[in-house]
């Protein structure tokens, strides 16, 4: 078995929208200019940069943004410029919804247990429903769709649905998930979660901060079973209210797993001593955890920086390397914890600095940006699109990337009916490239 790790594609209408409250950068560059080209190709050097260490590589494509199907269940009526215009009048902050590129969180798509883990030996994929948020929650049918076009045989694979319930099973995906796996053990799965939302509901949560929690505790539940896992191998935990309302809105943010080895922030988790005792029950002596705390490590400079929002990937040696973005390099605390880390004596022998500076400004890092999906070379087979990144795959990208690409967008542009036109004809092109037929409504 190995990992590939499914990139999303940042989508031609990448831009600042400010839209996700809880999410500091994103409301902190809300209005700002942004460069679609350069971040579709920052993306692009980050999953050349993995593929050259030796990981496996995959994408997963944007999703058709202005998202017209949404305003047309919205009531809005007429020609594509017609509700597109209506929309971007409404009091709402329509438009901005239906074109944001959020779908680039490829760890947000999806939670995924590999065949090795579930009953019945199956990989299974659990789309997350993103119900927290409008712009996030209409990937969801979206996804669920592209997901089931690529992990397509049903002797193999199962695509669920995403879990239904609204916010009572608020579901954010691989990103409040993290696989540990040791040798000579069962893997063990961590589901990080934010409120509940029943047993006291969202007075038990601490839903009352300015950033609510994202993820119910009943959805990591759901997950879990829709994912077949043996319950005595997963492990549930809070995150830390203080955590979230520091702007940590996903686990990803202030934690990262890669077989036996957790990068954790205390503030990760409400009790992180808890979390540890519970792992290393089932682990044993092998996991190895390396824990920042605030005197460290501040809270503010964990979300500034995203140390903890690296790939950590094993390499084909074994050894273990951390890919990180270019702004913990810059913060001073941020780059020393990982720094330690990678020299401990530990299997973390590297960092690497990735610039990915386009998405890290809407809050998402380089591990934000991939869905880990661990894969026999059977299934690579049975794949049902061409998504596996070689060299002619990226070259391709690339060339389409700069074909059909703005290097300037603002949330006004979103308006511009010339804009949907260009951002769903590369859409367009894009799934043939990738195989994936008529896969979007849009083109059927
Ligand atoms: O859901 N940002 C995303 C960032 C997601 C990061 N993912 C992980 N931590 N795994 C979010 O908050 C801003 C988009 C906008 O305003 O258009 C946004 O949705």
């Amino acid at each position: 078995m190995r990992e590939y790790d499914f990139d999303g594609l940042v989508g031609p209408t990448h831009n600042y929208g400010g839209l996700a409250v809880g999410n500091v950068a994103s409301a902190r560059h809300e209005g700002q200019l942004s460069n679609p080209r350069a971040a579709a190709l920052q993306g692009l050097d980050k999953m050349r940069f993995v593929r050259e260490l030796g990981v496996a590589q995959a994408v997963l494509p944007p999703h058709p943004r202005p998202h017209l199907p949404t305003l047309h269940a919205l009531g809005f009526r007429g020609s594509d410029e017609e509700m597109m215009a209506a929309a971007a009048g409404a009091e709402a902050p329509l438009l901005r919804v239906c074109s944001s590129a959020s779908a680039m969180w490829a760890a947000n798509a999806a939670t995924v247990a590999p065949s090795s883990d579930t009953a019945d030996g199956r990989l299974h994929l659990v789309p997350a429903n993103l119900d927290a948020m409008f712009h996030r929650a209409i990937e969801a049918p979206v996804t669920h769709a592209v997901l089931s076009t690529i992990f397509a045989d049903p002797a193999r694979f199962t695509v669920h649905r995403p879990l239904p319930g609204a916010r009572h099973f608020g579901d954010e995906g691989a990103a409040n998930h993290a696989r540990l796996a040791v040798p000579d053990a069962p893997a063990v799965h961590l589901f990080g979660w934010g409120r509940r939302s029943w047993e006291g509901g969202e007075a038990a949560s601490d839903g009352s901060g300015r950033h609510a929690p994202r993820q119910a505790r009943e959805a990591s539940e759901a997950v879990a079973r829709l994912l077949q896992l043996d319950p005595a191998r997963c492990v549930f935990a809070r995150q830390h209210p203080r955590g979230i309302e520091g702007g940590a809105f996903h686990t990803d943010v202030l934690a990262v797993a890669n077989e036996g080895v957790l990068l954790v922030h205390e503030l990760a988790f409400d009790d992180v001593a808890a979390v540890e005792a519970e792992l290393r029950a089932r682990l044993g002596l092998a996991l190895r955890v390396e824990l920042a705390r605030e005197a460290e490590l501040p809270l503010a400079d964990a979300v500034d920086a995203y140390p903890f929002n690296s790939q950590l990937l094993t390499l084909p040696s074994g050894e273990m390397a951390v890919v990180a973005p270019t702004d913990a390099r810059h913060n001073p605390a941020a780059r020393r914890f990982l720094e330690r880390v990678v020299g401990s004596g530990g299997p973390v022998r590297a960092v690497h600095w990735l610039d990915v500076r386009e998405s890290m400004r809407n809050g998402g890092g380089p591990a934000c940006l991939r869905l880990r999906v661990p894969l026999e070379e059977a299934e690579v087979a049975a794949l049902g699109a061409r998504v596996v990144l070689d060299e002619a795959l990226e070259a391709e990208l690339r060339a389409w990337v700069t074909r059909h690409y703005r290097d300037r967008l603002l949330p006004a542009d979103l308006a511009d009916p010339v804009l949907a036109r260009e951002a769903l004809r590369a859409i367009d092109e894009l799934s043939a490239i990738l195989q994936l037929g008529s896969v979007f409504a849009f083109q059927r």
